[in-house]
């Protein structure tokens, strides 16, 4: 399988931060964050371009890179890294003819079928989970370190579990599966 991209994914939205965002990026960064996915599903594309140009230079300045949720447009006209969409957003086949073999794209799967078949669709990497219950998103129950591993183990491009991953879930977490984390690094002070 070809290495990740990025270890340890910040997936950043505004509302959840408790501190400046932009203050919150710094010091995630300084705990070893190696990638920041903007996700905004509140904000309007000019407000996310707006919000994003200020986090791309950012980025670009901690030398790190940004993926930005969803908005394919929005994406490409930050010149962001790559863009990471979910199974109810556009198709993945779809985005990846958008937006050429230069910008990274990201698939959210759920399953070990989502899992294999992503590789089909040309996805840099997957997201996968939510592997334990997470608050952000929702979820009361997450699919467990188990079924983590079983995609792990099946994944044909590289894999990142995203759900509920703190300080504490954090050892479940199999080696050379990457994680993204978002109310853990939001809340940071
Ligand atoms: N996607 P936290 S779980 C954005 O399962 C997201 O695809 C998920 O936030 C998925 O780190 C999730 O606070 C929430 O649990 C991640």
């Amino acid at each position: 399988m070809r290495p990740p991209l990025f270890r340890r994914c910040f997936v950043l939205t505004q509302s959840l931060c408790q501190k400046d965002p932009r203050e919150v990026v710094q010091h995630a960064v300084d705990l070893g964050v190696d990638c920041v996915q903007l996700r905004e599903k509140e904000m309007t594309s000019a407000e996310m371009f707006t919000w994003g140009k200020e986090l791309k230079a950012l980025t670009d300045q901690l030398r790190i890179p940004l993926v930005i949720n969803d908005n394919v447009e929005v994406a490409q006209a930050l010149c962001a890294r790559g863009v990471h969409v979910g199974q109810d957003d556009m198709h993945a086949d779809d985005v990846r003819k958008l937006v050429g073999l230069e910008m990274w794209v990201g698939l959210s799967t759920h399953n070990l079928d989502q899992v294999d078949e992503a590789a089909e669709f040309g996805v840099d990497y997957v997201g996968f989970g939510p592997v334990f219950a997470t608050e952000t998103k929702g979820y009361s129950q997450g699919l467990g370190p188990e079924y983590l591993a079983a995609a792990l183990a099946i994944a044909r491009v590289p894999l990142v579990a995203i759900g509920g991953i703190q300080e504490e879930t954090l050892r479940f977490i199999p080696d050379g599966c990457g994680i993204a984390q978002s109310s853990a690094l939001c809340g940071l002070e």
